[in-house]
């Protein structure tokens, strides 16, 4: 199927959606700290979503997924189930992952968050696993493969003998969550579909500290690594422009340096 390319009216809106849900993780992160639990979190993303922000909350419902928002702590992969019961300890990372949907279109974005004060192969994981991010995103520009951006993160990944897991990837988003093209974390470069300016889609690589096998747990829903070791990911909606990339969910926390092909975000021209 062919990969949809956004007007110049549909890119507007992404650029309005991506914005709030960048806002949405500065704002929560004020509240991670030992002692919140994630059904809190939830809670509090679900009410700045409907009351502040004036948009809906993706993920709730989203094929029966009871949440507004994932909550992975640790050795969860991906689509961790807030609850009451899971309390925020010293020394734990957790990843908040909000998709938000205004005006008829997605944002979609995740960032890894310290609690407390982590130990060191956690630090280091969660910073490799950014840089996994960056190290993809940088890779577009109209005319690359969509197999060089997995290339960058699994190169990148694998030389900080961390592991890339293999079952879940980006995706092509707009008015659908989850549409074509699928963006795998790993390849070979010169492989995959050529970009074209006006595409949209996530990277939002998971980086295992241990091996990269991951499990389904019985909920359903929440996906564990194998090993039991530690995992990491971060996520961001960009769009591919006629000279490189803009990332749509840009926050004031974002490291990645302004390149030669690539804006961050729309109108700000610095990173
Ligand atoms: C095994 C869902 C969960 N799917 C994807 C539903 O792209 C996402 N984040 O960046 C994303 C977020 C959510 C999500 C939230 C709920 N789901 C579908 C199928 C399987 C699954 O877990
Ligand atoms: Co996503």
């Amino acid at each position: 199927m062919a990969v949809e390319i956004k007007s110049p009216e549909d890119i507007e809106k992404m650029r309005a959606v991506g914005r709030l849900a960048a806002e949405q993780l500065e704002m929560i992160e004020q509240h991670i700290r030992p002692g919140i639990t994630t059904g809190e979190i939830d809670r509090i993303c679900h009410e700045f979503t409907i009351s502040e922000q004036g948009a809906t909350p993706a993920p709730l419902n989203y094929r029966g997924f009871p949440k507004s928002v994932c909550t992975s702590v640790n050795h969860v992969v991906c689509h961790g189930i807030p609850s009451d019961d899971k309390v925020l300890k010293d020394g734990d990372i957790v990843n908040v992952d909000v998709t938000l949907i205004k005006d008829g279109f997605h944002g979609d974005t995740s960032k890894t968050f310290f609690v407390g004060k982590p130990g060191i192969l956690a630090r280091r994981l969660v910073q490799v696993t950014q840089d996994c991010l960056y190290a993809g995103i940088r890779e577009v520009r109209p005319g690359a493969h969509l197999g060089d951006i997995g290339h960058a993160i699994q190169t990148l990944a694998e030389a900080s003998r961390f592991s890339v897991v293999r079952e879940y990837c980006g995706h092509g988003i707009g008015r659908v969550f989850h549409d074509e093209p699928q963006v795998l974390h790993y390849g070979r470069r010169g492989t995959g579909i050529p970009l074209k300016a006006g595409m949209t889609f996530t990277v939002e690589p998971m980086i295992n500290a241990g091996k990269p096998a991951v499990k389904l747990l019985p909920d359903g829903w929440t996906v564990v690594t194998k090993d039991h070791k530690l995992t990491a990911q971060w996520e961001h909606t960009v769009l591919v422009t006629d000279t490189g990339f803009e990332i749509l969910t840009h926050r004031q926390d974002d490291t990645i340096e302004r390149i030669g092909t690539g804006v961050v975000a729309s109108g700000t021209g610095t990173a």
